[in-house]
């Protein structure tokens, strides 16, 4: 772990404790924050999910062509995480990882029912018997609100509000999933309307691209709303945004100040469109960049910047339009590009400013470790692959990551490990990650100790989750219909 010496003194200062004094994670990380002077209640949470946004996406990661003021402000005031991972390359398994604190694999959600994803009236969706971070964290007294694009089933029966969430205004799957695009023609379902829930009724539609481009302000309103309104007790806010994901727009004063693409003309951005996308893409990430600006803002201005934890990040790797950085591969891939995410953490005052850690944490552990710090119980009924990164997200010296191994599953197929700075792929490429980010140089036969020792966590993990007895149910609808009737379509276009 990295710290920069001054940050590590400003978050001392700021817990007003001396080294010494630090209590240890045993006791439990509560003790950490109930000991302070200014945090009596329980901290707040919010996650801020990006769609399909890449490593390379923003500048506190590199970007040269993205601006995003209020993204390099959250990094300067908190914490860059450079080995954050989701836990699959793509939407309905990302998500129901980071929901459930698990491999995607192991609540039998690593696909939809016959694609790579869930698709509308797919009779797949998250088991409502799983325990996610929401209802954990409403159990423990917390007010909890899903802003955004959900993605894990759209019968009734999948909808936010079955997970604890007592809020919910989104969409219930991708933004492009609706008449307009192409790939609809393919797909084994009807070409059905994109629709707008609040709790588990259509309240709009997504009729075109306008609509599109409202997406980002719509729901981000939606969120400030819900913090004003809960201002006066402890909140979870998940902010899913369908942004940056295809088909892309943005508010209009974003399309126009990405303008083109600066090293490319207009003619020959329109020739190839691979150029206007990137365009767009660009708009929606400094969109996104607002959001984050105007939580930031919304938390500061109620005076809760002291007690609340925000945390930044994208549930898969960048798509078409976007920028993975170093990386190898994108979206979709078990390459670095495909699961690897650009991470910020922001909770001034306990997370140290202006510092990095590039220990290995994923989405899978913001379970228990906001259950631990909020109060909550993880549970102990079921395998939880989540750990508790309070101790790398605090500061605490010389804290390590939780995970011997982390492993990269594409679907159900597992198809690489790594445990600390190596990763082995399945087909026996070894990568120093600390070398070589971009996963160029295959350093297999110079480390065979290294390979039989990460071949080891590949053949337990396929004990493991191979292993039906280790995994859960998915959740099943033998009766799926479509969330808006299909009549409706011809009303709204
Ligand atoms: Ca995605």
């Amino acid at each position: 772990m990295r710290y920069i010496t001054t940050s590590r003194r400003h978050f001392i200062k700021g817990l007003g404790l001396g080294i010494a004094a630090l209590p240890t994670f045993s006791m439990g990380a509560t003790a950490l924050w109930a000991g302070t002077s200014k945090a009596k209640r329980k901290p707040n949470f919010v996650v801020i999910f990006i769609d399909d946004m890449g490593y390379g996406d923003i500048e506190p990661f590199g970007s040269k062509l993205n601006k995003t003021p209020e993204l390099n402000r959250m990094a300067d005031e908190g914490m860059k995480l450079t080995s954050f991972y989701v836990a699959a390359p793509v939407c309905t398994p990302s998500r129901a990882a980071l929901m459930t604190g698990c491999y995607p694999k192991r609540v039998g959600l690593a696909t939809g029912s016959w694609g790579v994803v869930l698709f509308p009236k797919d009779p797949y969706g998250l088991n409502p018997k799983e325990k996610t971070i929401a209802s954990i964290l409403k159990d423990a007294g917390y007010a909890t609100g899903c802003f955004g694009k959900w993605h894990l089933g759209d019968q009734p029966e999948f909808l936010p509000t079955n997970y604890g969430f007592d809020s919910y205004f989104g969409i219930p799957y991708s933004n492009d999933m609706w008449p307009p695009m192409p790939e609809a023609k393919e797909w084994k379902v009807a070409p059905c309307p994109l629709p707008v829930l609040r709790n588990n009724k259509v309240v709009d539609i997504v009729k075109d691209m306008d609509d599109q481009g409202q997406l980002c302000k719509r729901f981000t309103d939606e969120a400030v709303a819900f913090i004003r309104d809960n201002r006066d007790r402890p909140f979870f806010v998940y902010l899913p945004h369908a942004f940056v994901h295809s088909p892309c727009n943005a508010r209009k004063e974003f399309i126009d100040r990405a303008g083109p693409a600066r090293d490319l003309d207009e003619e020959r951005m329109a020739r190839e469109p691979t150029y206007a996308m990137r365009q767009r893409t660009r708009a929606q990430i400094e969109e996104v960049d607002w959001s984050a600006g105007r939580i930031l803002k919304t938390i500061k201005e109620l005076g809760l910047a002291r007690n609340t934890m925000v945390i930044f990040t994208s549930d898969n790797g960048g798509a078409w339009g976007c920028s993975n950085g170093p990386l190898r591969g994108n979206k979709g891939a078990t390459w670095e590009g495909g699961m690897r995410e650009p991470t910020l953490a922001w909770w001034p005052g306990t997370i140290p400013a202006n510092s990095t850690c590039d220990e290995i944490a994923t989405t899978m552990d913001l379970l228990p470790t906001f259950a631990i710090l909020g109060g909550g119980k993880v549970p102990n009924d079921r395998v939880i692959d989540g750990r508790n990164i309070a101790p790398l997200l605090l500061g605490r010296a010389n804290a390590k990551s939780p995970h011997q191994s982390f492993l990269y599953y594409k679907g159900n197929n597992l198809q690489a490990v790594r445990s600390g700075k190596w990763k082995l792929h399945s087909n026996a490429e070894l990568y120093n990650l600390e070398k070589d980010i971009g996963e160029r140089q295959n350093v297999a036969k110079d480390n065979l100790d290294i390979v039989k020792r990460l071949r080891k966590y590949l053949d337990q993990a396929h004990a493991d989750l191979d292993n039906p007895k280790n995994c859960r149910p998915v959740g099943k609808n033998m009766n799926p219909q479509y969330l808006v009737p299909l009549e409706r379509l011809k009303d709204n276009q």
